[in-house]
């Protein structure tokens, strides 16, 4: 899962970007072929951390995401514009978006102002890229009459000025726009970017339901008290974060949050070795699982051994688990639920 971050020039992106991994972000000019940097981030999770214990595991392995800050070039980045057209087709590729509103001393922007211009960039990047295709297939006489109708559909939509997210597609024409990467249908997360005695303080009822209108969420950061962070040891965080009135850095929320929008749900293998956590998309079956964490798995299914995390959690033994008939047998094409524990049988 890749989310790339974008805002205006200066809004903060970097330093957003710094925050949540700890790397140096990319060069503000760098020129070139390497124009964006990825970075991992690791989603905090109680449950691994229970089970980690539960277990006496060796190792924890949390879920990780990859996060990219990109490099616009300001020749090409119009002032205040969140994109810039040069990017256009590394953003494309991207399964997700930070869009980053400043709201730091000297840059406070209006929210919900703001994202309205932001998605209007969006849509304008989409709509122009319908068009261009649908003239090409007509030029070129090519294309079925269900793309070339697909493809009038959303460039109505899109000139009416709508974000593609909001608009109902059949999985037909989803499969026909599987390659586009359009920008305003990716989920996106609208962080904005505050000083620290503002972080605390909620976005108004308005705002957010602003913001839920364009199908959106909205989280407040701190982003460059966040980042000087990374700077000290763990004695040295907890003290700054005391210091703010805070109990943990707000980056481990704001991922959490991330991870919901994208529609991720986790699901666990445990043992003595590793406790591990694994992402799927809602609505996965265990086959899929299975090839989430070997292919070789996958191929070789047989059925899963399948647990919650809270029927474990009131257990507390794979053994207990099993006494109080909480273990399930379940076949490939089980629906896997937030939170599942599994254990795959397979052969090769
Ligand atoms: N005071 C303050 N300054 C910030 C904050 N975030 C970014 N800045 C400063 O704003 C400038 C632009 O930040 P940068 O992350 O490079 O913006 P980008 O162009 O969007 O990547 C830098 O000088 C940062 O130090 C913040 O939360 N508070
Ligand atoms: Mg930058």
């Amino acid at each position: 899962m890749k989310t790339g971050i974008i805002g205006a020039r200066g809004a903060g992106k970097s330093t957003v970007f710094h925050a949540l991994t700890g790397l140096a972000p990319i060069p503000g000019t760098a020129e070139g072929r390497n124009r964006a940097r990825p970075g991992q981030i690791k989603v905090a999770d109680p449950r691994l951390d229970f089970l980690e214990s539960a277990y006496g595991s060796k190792k924890k392995i949390p879920v990780e995401l990859t996060i990219l800050d990109f490099a616009p070039n300001p020749k090409e980045q119009k002032e205040g514009a969140a994109l810039d057209p040069s990017l256009l087709p590394l953003v494309r590729d991207m399964d997700a978006l930070l869009i980053v509103i400043p709201q730091f001393a000297g840059t406070e922007k209006d929210l919900v102002a703001t994202l309205e211009s932001i998605e209007g960039e969006l849509v304008f990047a989409d709509f122009d890229q319908a068009e261009r295709r649908l003239e090409r297939l007509k030029k070129e006489k090519g294309g079925s009459d269900f793309e070339r109708a697909a493809l009038e559909k959303v460039i109505a939509w899109l000139g009416d000025g709508k974000a593609l997210r909001l608009l109902e597609l059949t999985a037909q024409e989803r499969q026909a726009f599987s390659s586009f990467g359009f920008l305003s249908r990716k989920p996106a997360l609208v962080t904005v970017n505050c000083e620290m005695e503002r972080a605390a303080a909620d976005v108004t009822d308005a705002e957010r339901a602003a913001v839920r209108a364009h199908g959106l969420e909205v989280f407040r950061l701190a982003a460059a008290f966040e980042s000087e962070l990374w700077e000290l040891d763990e004695a040295g965080q907890k003290e700054m974060l005391k210091d703010a009135g805070l109990d943990a850095p707000a980056r481990d929320r704001l991922i959490g949050a991330l991870y919901n929008h994208l529609g991720l749900i986790t699901f666990y293998t445990a043992g003595e070795p590793e406790a591990h956590a694994w992402s799927l998309r809602r609505g996965e079956s265990a086959l899929d699982a299975a090839g989430v964490i070997h292919t070789d798995i996958a191929r070789g299914f047989i059925r899963a051994e399948v647990v919650s995390y809270e029927d474990f959690a009131i257990h507390k033994s794979d053994a207990k688990v099993k006494e109080a008939g909480k273990l399930r047998l379940e076949g490939r094409d089980y629906v896997m639920r937030d939170g599942d524990m599994i254990h795959i049988r397979f052969k090769v």
